[in-house]
Formats: C-alpha cells, sequence, structure tokens
C-alpha cells in the first residue's frame, strides 16, 4: 500500500475540519499558509539575528552531533565499558544500545552560532527541542506566541525549537500530535505509519550517552564511558538503521511503507501521534535551519473509533499483514 501525504491550503480548512479529516484518521498531511502571521518574522532569522536578538553573554545548551550530523543509532552494547549486567524492563536486544552522539553541552550563544557558520573548533551543534523555549531559548518565547490555529480544537502542550544546520534525528515516534511548522531552510521527514511498528521495533533499547570532549585543534572527540552507559531504555526508537539495515532485518526493512516528505520554510506538517520520523535538516544558505513544533495532546484511541470511518482509519495506521492497529 502506497502511502502519499497530500499538500493542502490551510485556508480550506477549519480547525474542525482539520480534526475530522486528519487528526481523528491519524493522516499526516502539508498544510500551506498554516503559519501565524505573528511568526512571519521567524522567517528570516539568520545566526546573526539570533544573537542580536539574545541578551548578551547567553550560554545555551546544545547537543553535539556526529560528523554526518547523526544524533542517535543503534550499536553493539560491548563497544561500551561498564556495567552490562543491568536488567532493565523490556530491553530484549541486551546486545546492543541506543547511542546517543553526546549528553547535551552548555557553549556561549556565540559559539553556537559559529558552529552554524562551521567556524572554528565546535562540531555541528543543535538545539534539539526538549521544552528549550522555556529554558536556554526563553528569549525567543516572545518571537513565537501561540500556536497555528488549525490546532485550537486540540489541547495544546507546548512549543519546542529546533535550531541546527544539517542535521539527521534518527527514526522514532512521539506520543503527541505535533504541528511541525519549518522556519528556515528546510525538512526532509522519513516516514512510515504506526502499523509499521512490528517492522521496527519489538522491544526497548537501552540508552547509551557519549562524552564531547574539546580536544585542540579539532572539532573534539566523542568518548564512550562507563557513566554514559545509563539505566534508560526508550520503546521509541527502530532496532535497526532503516537506511542500510542488516542482513538479519533485510526481510523486515523491505516491507516497511517509507515515504518521505520535504517541508519547506512556510509550510507545516501535521505529523499524528505514532508516526515514526527520521528527520534530515537542511539549512538556508545563511547556514541555520529552524523548525517550530507545537504538540498537543493526542487524540486517543477512543476518539478515533467515535469519529471515523473504519475504512479511513485503515488507509493510515494499519499494516496490510495486521488487522489491528498498535494504538
Ligand atoms: O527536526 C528534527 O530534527 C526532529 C523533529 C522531531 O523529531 C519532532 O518534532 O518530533
Amino acid at each position: 500500500m502506497k502511502i502519499s501525504v497530500e499538500r493542502v491550503p490551510a485556508e480550506n480548512l477549519t480547525p474542525e475540519s482539520f480534526v475530522r479529516e486528519y487528526v481523528a484518521t491519524n493522516t499526516p498531511v502539508l498544510l500551506q499558509g498554516a503559519i501565524p502571521e505573528s511568526w512571519a518574522p521567524c522567517l528570516s532569522w539568520t545566526p546573526e539575528s539570533l544573537l542580536e536578538m539574545a541578551p548578551s553573554e547567553l550560554r545555551v545548551k546544545v547537543a553535539p552531533l556526529m560528523e554526518d550530523g547523526r544524533d542517535k543509532w543503534v550499536e553493539d552494547a560491548s563497544l561500551w565499558p561498564g556495567r552490562h549486567d543491568v536488567k532493565l524492563p523490556g530491553v530484549v536486544h541486551g546486545n546492543l544500545v541506543l547511542a546517543v552522539a553526546a549528553s547535551r553541552i552548555e557553549v556561549s550563544l556565540a559559539d553556537f552560532v559559529a558552529s552554524l557558520r562551521k567556524e572554528g573548533q565546535w562540531p555541528a551543534l543543535y538545539a534539539d527541542g526538549a521544552a528549550n523555549l522555556e529554558k536556554s531559548f526563553e528569549f525567543l518565547r516572545c518571537k513565537l506566541p501561540g500556536f497555528p490555529a488549525l490546532g485550537e480544537r486540540l489541547l495544546f502542550k507546548r512549543t519546542d525549537l529546533w535550531l541546527g544546520g544539517e542535521t539527521l534525528s534518527t527514526l522514532h515516534f512521539d506520543n503527541v500530535e505535533n504541528l511541525f511548522a519549518q522556519l528556515v531552510g528546510e525538512k526532509e521527514f522519513l516516514l512510515c505509519p504506526p502499523g509499521d511498528t512490528p517492522l521496527l521495533a519489538d522491544g526497548r533499547l537501552r540508552k547509551a550517552y557519549a562524552t564531547w570532549q574539546a580536544s585542540e585543534g579539532s572539532k573534539g572527540n566523542f568518548e564512550r564511558k562507563a557513566e554514559g552507559l545509563s539505566d534508560e531504555a526508550v520503546m521509541n526508537y527502530a532496532v535497526y538503521d532503516v537506511d542500510d539495515p542488516p542482513e538479519e532485518y533485510a526481510e523486515l526493512a523491505a516491507q516497511l511503507r517509507k515515504t518521505v516528505v520535504t517541508v519547506r520554510a512556510g509550510e507545516v506538517l501535521y505529523l499524528p501521534f505514532g508516526w515514526w520520523h527520521q528527520v534530515r535538516g537542511r539549512p538556508s544558505p545563511s547556514g541555520l535551519c529552524c523548525s517550530a513544533a507545537s504538540f498537543f495532546q493526542r487524540l486517543g484511541r477512543r476518539s478515533l473509533k467515535e469519529s471515523v470511518s473504519s475504512e479511513q482509519s485503515v488507509r493510515s495506521t494499519e499494516h496490510p499483514r495486521s488487522t489491528k492497529t498498535i494504538f
């Protein structure tokens, strides 16, 4: 079954018809003209204008990324020193970990901007969501009031900011409804529907955080240390790399219903809860790629059943082999 994502002018929808046609059916859609008017100045942001808007000497928490922009990947647990006898509930692949390129570090905003410009001794750095408009990037909160109006019939939680250059957020899903507004540069989403979950995950993965260490004359080193092997286990990350599946997963990977969607500056992607997404950032010529994701409480299964015909629900969430939805 081929899944395609329509581009729809927001003016053709109301908050009610948006819920009926897309949210209740768990169907992604690319919305044009859905960014709030008050957010329009953000579409002209550059690394330099971020510096101009910020209080002087500001320090921010950001994530160092690998050279190819990747933030996380699955690797052999034996690469990590430390305790491997820890039993975490739901972890079925004790021989694997979800490696995180590095724990977040605190740098001056000037250094973050230098990294966006690919200057200095910095690796790629990513201001990667995690409620950062309430923390390091609070100074930008007043520039992004409210949320895209099509979300008015949903329960708003918060808006997160994604500020970086060439980035690659690895395949995962979230348990929220997301109106993902692209402000500067573009983002390429690789999407798989929730019904593909049995092809991607069969348990939790233990997380291991590398440490980024500055080093003279280079962009620093990523080190695997015993203390990075965490007691956290996550269930929303794929157990293999969908772009390069190992042989034992090749058959499952071949069945994925992958769809690639490019979200251009000024567009909003409605990303329904449970949809797997891998996200590649492509910056504007200024070096900046910037998105604002507004999260809303998921429309639960009961509402989904109440408000949607079974034919529509099958269209977007079920895998052809399975007769039941995952969520
Ligand atoms: O933009 C990105 O790099 C990731 C975005 C994402 O995962 C999200 O909004 O849920």
